[in-house]
């Protein structure tokens, strides 16, 4: 075993870091065969917590983790990493609307993005905290000659919850489901696409007969789910998160077992009409290299089409919002 990957977690000692970093240190995200390198981001009042969480990875005693380095300021954090898993960004407030919350979170972007410019020479970076689309815009923006490529933002924990509420109303283990897409954001104007979806090979719209249900109820269930999740626990999702965040990265260094694909925001090459370099969720496949295409050729009705044509128009308000940033 020589391979070493160097993984940046920000947000480290919140509450979905807390649930992914024993998942990385244990190997489920890279392998058994690669040890890993840690070096957490958090903002100064709560290094205090994380020293706390560094005691708990340690006391574990993985043999894949190699090093833990903490730090409150992303230019340390991020030197010499491969990964950025960037998961910290500030909570949104009682009241607050989301331009405010896309402002507010705007500069964390900024700063990282130059960060990971100024630290980092073969680095991937994953943008999960909220307006995680955006927030990747940013970041990639800021990140000057890094190939643009090189950013993501996760749809994964959508498309998670969508397999599971189509395996639950066809009565059959999530494995059936292939082929599922969540386009445009992470937020409640996403389209969770059932119509190219399949279960055991055959489409899902010949399996589940309640057409409406597919059209109504299963994607507005999907697009709340992270509302309905605070309003049981008082809290949101977060190992679920952790979880479609280890998908996530999985799916893009591994190749995609043929006839599949899976979801992730991605810099648009102009596929489906969305504009070049917006951070839009689309069907991907990953080759054996490890390089990424967007799957072509999907037909759309124009059910569809006006779903993907509001979730693109909200992309678009947001990104207007931060163009000072970009
Ligand atoms: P927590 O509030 O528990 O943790 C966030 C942590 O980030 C805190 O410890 C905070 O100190 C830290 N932080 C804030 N600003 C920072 C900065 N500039 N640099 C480094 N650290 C910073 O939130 P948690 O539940 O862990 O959620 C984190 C983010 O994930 C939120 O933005 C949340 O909205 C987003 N989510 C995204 C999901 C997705 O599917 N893309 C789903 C889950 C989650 O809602």
């Amino acid at each position: 075993m020589s391979n070493t990957v160097h993984v940046a977690v920000t947000g480290a000692a919140g509450a979905i870091g807390y649930a992914i970093l024993p998942r990385i240190a244990s190997g489920q995200m890279f392998g058994s065969d690669t040890k890993v390198a840690l070096h957490l981001l958090e903002l100064p009042q709560a290094m205090g917590a994380l020293e706390g969480v560094v005691m708990e990875l340690n006391d574990c005693a993985f043999p894949l983790l190699e090093s833990i380095h903490i730090s409150d300021n992303p230019d340390q954090a991020f030197e010499g990493i491969n990964w950025a898993l960037m998961i910290g960004s500030k909570p949104r407030t009682k009241g607050m609307e989301r331009n405010d919350l896309i402002k507010d979170n705007g500069p964390i972007f900024v700063g990282q993005g130059k960060a990971l410019l100024k630290g980092a020479d073969d680095v991937r970076a994953v943008v999960v905290g909220n307006p995680c689309n955006t927030n990747a815009l940013i970041a990639m923006h800021n990140a000057g000659d890094i190939p643009k490529n090189r950013f993501s933002a996760m749809t994964r924990l959508d498309q998670n919850r969508c397999m599971a509420q189509l395996a639950t109303k066809a009565d059959v283990g999530v494995s059936a489901l292939t082929n599922v897409t969540i386009w445009g954001n992470h937020s409640a104007t996403q389209y969770p696409d059932a119509a190219n979806a399949k279960i055991n090979g055959q489409p899902v719209f010949d399996v589940i007969s309640d057409h409406d249900w597919l059209k109504g109820d299963m994607i507005t269930t999907v697009q709340k789910r992270g509302a309905a999740i605070i309003n049981a626990r008082g809290s949101s999702s977060a190992f679920s998160a952790a979880n479609a965040t280890i998908d996530h990265v999985k799916s893009l260094i591994e190749a995609t077992p043929a006839g599949n694909w899976y979801s992730a925001a991605i810099p648009s090459d102009g596929s489906y009409g969305i504009d070049e370099g917006m951070m839009f969720s689309f069907p991907l496949v990953t080759a054996a290299d490890g390089s990424y295409s967007v799957v072509q050729g999907l037909e759309h009705t124009d059910f569809a089409k006006e779903k993907i044509q509001k979730t693109l128009d909200e992309l678009k308000m947001e990104r207007e919002v931060v163009k000072d940033l970009l």
